[in-house]
């Protein structure tokens, strides 16, 4: 097994309790997030399902208008000096993308996708997931909150092969290897899955800076209980500064709505944030000849 890249992760914090909810018991540990519950009914659960056939008429033929709405937030969090991390959101594409921790020019690594990515390509109910690294993407669907991907970490195969447990993550003095990355060099070897999306669900796509500081829990009852999507990516965010914020924090949440029946709208306007954000306000400064600024919060 080739171990490609080392990345300097920060030492995990604890998470927060919401207001309302009992404290956690401790920091979240590395193998919790280590954890990886894949969804074995994927396919769509009853309630799911039905509402996507009540979309359909006598032949089959759709009748919702299924789109996206979606919000996006990044930030430097409180240790690192500039954001290394991208994002990505429009209405057909979701991608979320972390540069090389500690390593040069890790802001340029994820604006030209040479670190790891976790990105959906989107159209009328139907996604495929391409997912390379330690990002990671959840889907919450009828309540339930399903982290999709696997992180490519050699203690995420160490843990999957059995030599190691979950509770021996934490301590393992290589958690912070990637086993696959996007690097230039290298064939890349991502995970494509496809998957049926239905009206109701809700994506949440991020880089390790919140999965790693914010516990599944934690997310899964903001992303429950939170309707406004630039409300949810805010206290996301806002949860993992709060944690310490030792890394670059970004996030998409996005939501498959039918346009024809839901009272949010879809989202149109292709977001960029992090990185990304900053490569693209240079260029444009080039083209205009003024001299780029520093991102705001928000990218
Ligand atoms: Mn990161």
């Amino acid at each position: 097994m080739k171990l490609r890249r080392t990345r300097g992760r920060q030492q995990d914090r604890g998470d927060l309790a919401l207001p309302g909810e009992p404290a956690s018991p401790g920091p979240q540990s590395a193998a919790s997030r280590a954890r990886v519950r894949h969804p074995g009914s994927l396919s769509g659960s009853p309630t799911a399902r039905a509402a996507a056939e009540q979309g359909r008429d006598r032949s089959g033929t759709a009748q919702t208008a299924l789109a996206l709405s979606y919000a996006v937030r990044s930030d430097v969090g409180l240790l690192r000096e500039g954001n290394e991390d991208s994002a990505y959101a429009g209405p057909h594409l979701l991608a979320v993308a972390d540069g090389m921790g500690g390593h040069a020019a890790g802001e340029v690594a994820s604006a030209a996708a040479v670190t790891t990515l976790t990105a959906l390509l989107w159209s009328q109910g139907y996604a495929v997931l391409c997912h390379i690294g330690d990002s990671r993407a959840y889907l919450l669907r009828d309540g339930q909150f399903i982290q999709v991907t696997r992180d490519h970490t050699l203690v995420q195969s160490l843990v999957d092969e059995g030599t190691i447990t979950e509770d021996d993550v934490a301590a393992h003095p290589y958690r912070s290897l990637l086993l696959r990355a996007l690097d230039g060099r290298t064939i890349a070897e991502p995970d494509l899955t496809p998957l049926e999306t239905y009206p109701g669900d809700r994506y949440l796509l991020c880089s390790d800076g919140l999965s790693g500081v914010v516990s599944e829990q934690t997310l899964h009852q903001v992303l429950a209980s939170v309707r406004d999507l630039d409300e949810v990516t805010s206290r996301l965010v806002g949860l993992a500064i709060e944690g310490g914020g030792p890394d670059n924090i970004t996030c998409i949440v996005a939501d498959v709505i039918d346009a024809r029946s839901s009272r949010a709208l879809p989202t149109w306007q292709p977001v960029f944030a992090g990185a990304a954000a900053s490569g693209a306000q240079a260029d444009l400064s080039r083209r205009l000849g003024t001299v780029p600024r520093r991102p705001g919060p928000c990218g």
